[in-house]
Order: structure tokens, then C-alpha cells, then sequence
């Protein structure tokens, strides 16, 4: 009995809160990591996020960083908030925990080499 209220519980978790049940991790990325050499664009594109998902930023601490800006304009500036938190540790694992629009660069190499992602979270 408790084994089929266990798995009834589960049944109305993954109907009700698909996103928090799949919560799903992605290396952003991929396997170049976090660097000049990825466009994000591309990486962003047919992936969709859900609020539980987590980031990973995969890097060598010295030569990146992953901070975030607080609007499309100054992503698009390349401008990060001095308010917000500095990543730095080359292996940052960052949750999604709200629906929203993130932006991520790295303030290195924003401007040079277009190393930002935006993230949208449903
Ligand atoms: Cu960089």
C-alpha cells in the first residue's frame, strides 16, 4: 500500500510540477564550456528552461568569469550590475529559480569575443 501511495504522490508531482520533478542541468555550452569560442545564441536555441533547472558554467577560473547585467540593454552594452553576484570559481552551478529573463557575460570577454548567453526561464 505504501509503495502505490508513494508512486501515486509521484504521479501527481510530475503532473502538477513537471518542472520541479525534470528539473534538468545543462553545461552551458556543452562541451567548449563557458568561452569565446561558443555562440550562446545558437546553444539557446530550441531549449527551453524551466524554474529548477540549473546552469553550470564550466571555465578555467583565471580566464573567465560569469556575472550578470540586469536588462537587455545592458546585455546588449555588455554593461554587468555592480549589484549583483560575480561568479568566478570556473565551475559555477547556478539554479534557475525563478521564471524571468536572465543575463549572463563575462565581463573579460563581453565585448571582444560575445561571451553572454540570455536565458529566458518559463
Ligand atoms: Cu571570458
Amino acid at each position: 500500500m505504501a509503495r502505490v501511495s508513494t508512486a501515486l504522490v509521484l504521479i501527481a508531482l510530475v503532473v502538477v510540477f513537471p518542472s520541479m520533478v525534470l528539473a534538468t542541468q545543462y553545461v552551458v555550452g556543452d562541451g567548449l564550456g563557458w568561452s569565446g569560442d561558443v555562440n550562446y545564441d545558437d546553444w539557446v536555441d530550441g531549449k527551453t528552461f524551466y524554474v529548477g533547472d540549473v546552469l553550470v558554467f564550466s571555465y578555467i577560473a583565471t580566464d573567465h568569469n560569469v556575472v550578470l547585467a540586469t536588462n537587455e540593454d545592458n546585455y546588449n552594452n555588455c554593461v554587468a550590475s555592480p549589484n549583483l553576484a560575480v561568479y568566478d570559481t570556473g565551475n559555477d552551478i547556478l539554479t534557475l529559480n525563478e521564471a524571468g529573463t536572465y543575463y549572463f557575460l563575462c565581463s573579460y570577454h563581453c565585448d571582444f569575443l560575445q561571451q553572454k548567453v540570455m536565458i529566458t526561464v518559463n
